[in-house]
């Protein structure tokens, strides 16, 4: 399994193919609807998301509602677009119009300078067009593809906002996908604690105010994921790498932690370790899940639980020092529109992207090619761990 995303943030559509999806599968597009709107919303958003309704276009790889083990081919328009049609037209050649709104004052914390450098680049809207959190919308498509394949599979996933700023807004780190998914639907923050919303939104609200922006930290739990995916024999077989790898991959995000990860540092190992119990009904378990549901980079069939550092949004309305690329005049950023805060939308970006690695790790480590042998295999592979 494998995907491919295309398309800038004012461009006409983002694209997405996903190949190696199981024959077979019954895929819900409103689910993918609602997980893409669930991506808009939150509190601390700006008003770009008045003008998007993010609806998904399948264009191949599906029929009558079923897969059809073909790529998956979507499209999700912009609808910006149409008023940055000229200016992002992929056709017109350029001329005095059309390259209006440049922009040559780079924002620190953005792709922008390092991009054109790079690229060479003397317009820096052709790097921030890409590196924009735009692109999410389709990794949340396709993430919602693999989140019902591996439903359909008795597995499952939900992100959620653990910290805004620096408020704590989850304090007794559930493990059970249910008690998460039922609680962070009560309010527009994504998070478990109900109580800590008035202060939150205040927070999002005079950080606003002050032209300024804000991070924080999601937690994604998965439940029902059987032991051994993945593998301890070679570095890049390990799912937690993996795992690290597309959480890193998400825009802003400057930390990843597995389980208890920095705090499993400061702790003796007496601490640490997720001691093991034996029961006839379940086989192998754990008393604990300070590791977050992984040993030797492969899951040990524990809740896996991956966690996330998001910076605050690069684009300040009270705009950071910059220098001109043209000018080399020191002088403020461009400003661009922005959210304050992103990390609601982020927390189910991250949700996708372990969704995507987990289905890809299950669809590579059986034949992944038809929807019911994969289901009984699955279950086969189930019952020989329990015997174990
Ligand atoms: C983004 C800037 C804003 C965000 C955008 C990400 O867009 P605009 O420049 O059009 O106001 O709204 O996110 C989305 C469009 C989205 O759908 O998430 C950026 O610079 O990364």
């Amino acid at each position: 399994m494998n995907f491919l995303t295309a398309g800038e943030s004012h461009g006409p559509e983002l694209s997405g193919i996903l190949t190696d999806v199981p024959a077979g599968m019954k895929l819900d597009i409103d689910e993918i609807n609602d997980a893409l709107a669930q991506r808009q919303g939150g509190y601390g958003r700006g008003n770009r998301q008045k003008i998007e309704h993010d609806e998904v276009i399948i264009t191949g790889g599906v029929r009558h509602q079923k897969t059809l083990g073909s790529p998956i081919a979507l499209t999700i328009k912009n609808r910006d677009h149409a008023h940055w049609a000229a200016i992002m037209s992929p056709t017109e050649p350029e001329n005095a119009q059309n390259t209006l709104r440049q922009v040559t004052r780079p924002r620190p914390g953005h792709a922008d300078l390092v991009g054109g450098m790079k690229y060479g680049h003397r317009d820096l809207r052709n790097v921030l067009e890409r590196s924009s959190a735009r692109e999410t919308a389709m990794r949340v498509a396709i993430g919602n593809i693999c989140k019902q394949l591996l439903e359909q599979l008795d597995i499952s996933l939900v992100g959620y906002v653990e910290a805004i700023g620096g408020v704590q807004a989850d304090l007794n780190k559930p493990t059970d996908v249910k008690t998460i998914s039922t609680a962070i639907v009560k309010n527009d923050l994504r998070i478990v604690d109900n109580d800590q919303v008035e202060k939150i939104h205040e927070l999002i609200d005079t950080t606003k105010r002050n032209g300024d922006t804000l991070g924080g930290v999601i937690r994604v739990v998965a439940n029902n994921v059987p032991a051994g995916l993945g593998s301890y024999v070679s570095w890049d077989t390990k799912l937690d790498a993996k795992l690290a790898a597309a959480v890193m991959g998400v825009n802003a995000m400057k930390g990843v932690e597995i389980g208890d990860g920095f705090k499993d540092a400061q702790n003796p190992g007496s601490k640490v370790m997720d001691e093991i119990n034996w029961q006839q009904s379940a086989g192998f378990s754990r008393d604990s899940d300070h590791l977050g549901g992984f040993e030797g980079g492969m899951t040990n069939g524990m809740p896996v639980i991956v966690k996330a550092a998001m910076k605050p949004i690069p684009t300040l309305y009270k705009a950071l020092q910059s220098a001109d690329i043209n000018t080399k005049e020191v002088k403020k950023a461009n400003v661009e529109r922005s959210d304050t805060t992103a990390i609601v939308p982020a927390a189910i970006v991250i949700e996708s992207v372990v969704a995507i690695e987990l289905a890809k790790v299950i669809t590579d480590t059986f034949d992944g090619s038809n929807m019911a042998r994969l289901k009984q295999q699955l279950a086969n592979y189930r019952d020989e761990l329990k015997a174990f």
